[in-house]
């Protein structure tokens, strides 16, 4: 495990930028319940019933580790996905990797979000997911741990898409700190609404 404490170099390397899959998938998206986290919202549903077939998957990794500090939403990577020509499609997205946040007073925490040509994918919550946390300050920038997120979109009509995946702190004194990381984005072809 290597830290990183020089300047942010970032060498994404496109793993499979066209994996198409034969195999037909059925995506159901059911009640999302809103979990306790910072200023927990009320449970809502975002979405149901929709099937489909997966006719793309674009991944991105990174295995050098990068660290923010900013309280402003910075971009860490992102992937163009296009909609072909009489398609709908919904995007599911995940970002799961190695992450450490660590620092400042009391409880902040760091956070994480995925945008679709600028507007945050579903469930749309701001800066309340906290995707790490200092756990109220107890937590050393070693506190290397696994963690994850996934997120949908609306659907999508054709088109040319740039999904982001973007960072950062509650707090400049905090440091976020991400390593070894998959940024998958999964194109589902509607079949019905
Ligand atoms: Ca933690």
């Amino acid at each position: 495990m290597r830290v990183f404490r020089g300047r942010y170099r970032r060498q994404i390397a496109l793993i499979a930028a066209a994996l198409l899959l034969t195999v037909s998938a059925t995506v159901l998206l059911g009640r999302d319940v809103a979990q306790a986290g910072p200023g927990a919202a009320p449970s809502a549903v975002l979405g149901s019933g929709i099937g489909g077939t997966v006719q793309r998957v674009q991944v991105l990794s990174e295995t050098t580790a990068a660290t923010t500090s900013s309280a402003v939403w910075v971009n860490l990577a992102s992937m163009v996905v296009v909609v072909p020509a009489e398609e709908r499609a919904m995007f599911l997205m995940r970002f799961s990797g190695e992450s450490s946040c660590a620092g400042g007073v009391g409880a902040q925490w760091c956070r994480l979000r995925m945008r679709i040509a600028g507007a945050e994918a579903n469930p749309v919550v701001g800066g309340d997911f906290a995707f790490d946390s200092t756990d109220n300050g107890s937590e050393s920038f070693a506190s290397w741990e696994s963690h994850a997120i996934e997120r949908y979109s609306r659907i999508m009509g054709p088109g040319t898409y740039r999904v982001e995946v973007q960072w950062q702190v509650t707090d400049p004194a905090v440091r976020f700190r991400l390593d070894d990381w998959t940024f998958v984005v999964e194109r589902v072809q509607i079949i019905s609404p």
